[in-house]
């Protein structure tokens, strides 16, 4: 399904792991998509474990100058897709800004000579925290707010980052659909997809897409998951990058993109929980992701147990 398409992957790496680019390039390019990658920081292993991490943080400035290398070699005009999940410093952010700034230009210099309308597509994954814990600078919300969710073509938060970005509490399905009308109106947000949300009923998860249609209207969806009793680190990142993926398969219908994505995770978490527990220092299990290659490629057919 990525055929022709490029991803450019800006995320965390780790050597020991599956969170950020390792959580999503491989998914990614199981399903054809040509990626590239740039690894926002690279660390022993993800910050949940025990014993810390060490490793290095790449700087605004270093991600310029990966920009101006590409671009000079005429590397920027083949991505279609930008994909960015956790961003820990206001001058990384801004970099990113600047990143979207070039892309859109090369796009529209891709147009100008071909004749073509085609547009970056950004899948934002807006990490700032969860469950009421901010895990990033609190000057990110504003940049985020002001100028990177206007950007996207399809907004992936959590609740609380929801709640941040859309300045309304959350507590009810309705709230989160409410919220995002919000974005959709005063940010003008097209597609956005809240996984992971809690619901009143113990033992399930909820999952909402809303998407704008004409002005002033929007088509929202909600269905429930499986919740299996166990945290997982990275699998947001995963969700994200198959969220990409399947929306080029279905364009114009983010709940079945979603559903298909979910799908897989849902079958990647299940393999994950089941699996026996190996090495690290940490309370979550590390995704057994090549392990689900052919749940990646082939989602099992319904994971909704219930829709509204
Ligand atoms: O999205 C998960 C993630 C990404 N990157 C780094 C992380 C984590 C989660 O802990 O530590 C560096």
């Amino acid at each position: 399904i990525g055929l022709g398409q490029r991803v450019l992957s800006v995320q965390s790496h780790v050597v020991s792991g599956y969170v950020g680019n390792k959580a999503a390039v491989f998914p990614l390019q199981l399903l054809g998509f040509d990626v590239d990658v740039i690894n926002s920081v690279q660390f022993s292993n993800h910050t949940g474990y025990e014993k810390k991490w060490t490793g290095t943080r790449m700087s605004g400035q270093e991600l310029d100058a990966l920009v101006l290398g590409m671009g000079a070699n005429g590397l920027l005009g083949q991505i279609t897709h930008l994909l960015t999940g956790y961003i820990g410093s206001e001058s990384f952010l801004e970099a990113i800004v600047a990143l979207l700034d070039t892309l859109e230009k090369q796009c529209d210099v891709q147009n100008g000579s071909t004749g073509e309308r085609n547009r970056l597509s950004y899948v934002c994954d807006p990490v700032l925290g969860d469950n009421g814990k901010l895990y990033v600078p609190e000057a990110l919300i504003e940049i985020y707010r002001t100028r990177v969710i206007c950007r996207a073509s399809i907004l992936t938060p959590n609740a609380f980052e929801l709640e941040l970005l859309a300045q309304t509490p959350i507590r009810t399905a309705v709230d989160v659909f409410t919220a995002c009308g919000l974005l959709h109106e005063r940010h003008g947000v097209p597609r956005i997809v809240v996984t992971s949300v809690d619901d009143i009923e113990e033992g399930k998860l909820m999952v909402f897409t809303s998407e704008r249609r004409k002005r002033g209207s929007w088509a929202q969806t909600s269905f429930e998951v499986d919740r299996l009793p166990c945290t997982f680190t990275g699998s947001g990142d995963l969700s994200a990058a198959l969220i990409l993926a399947r929306s080029c398969e279905f364009p114009n219908s983010l709940r079945r993109a979603t559903e298909l994505a979910m799908a897989s995770v849902g079958a990647v978490l299940k393999r994950t929980f089941h699996a026996p527990r190996v090495g690290g220092l940490c309370r979550n299990p590390e995704l057994r992701l090549v392990q689900s290659a052919h749940d990646i490629l082939n989602p099992p057919a319904s994971i909704v147990t219930r829709q509204q």
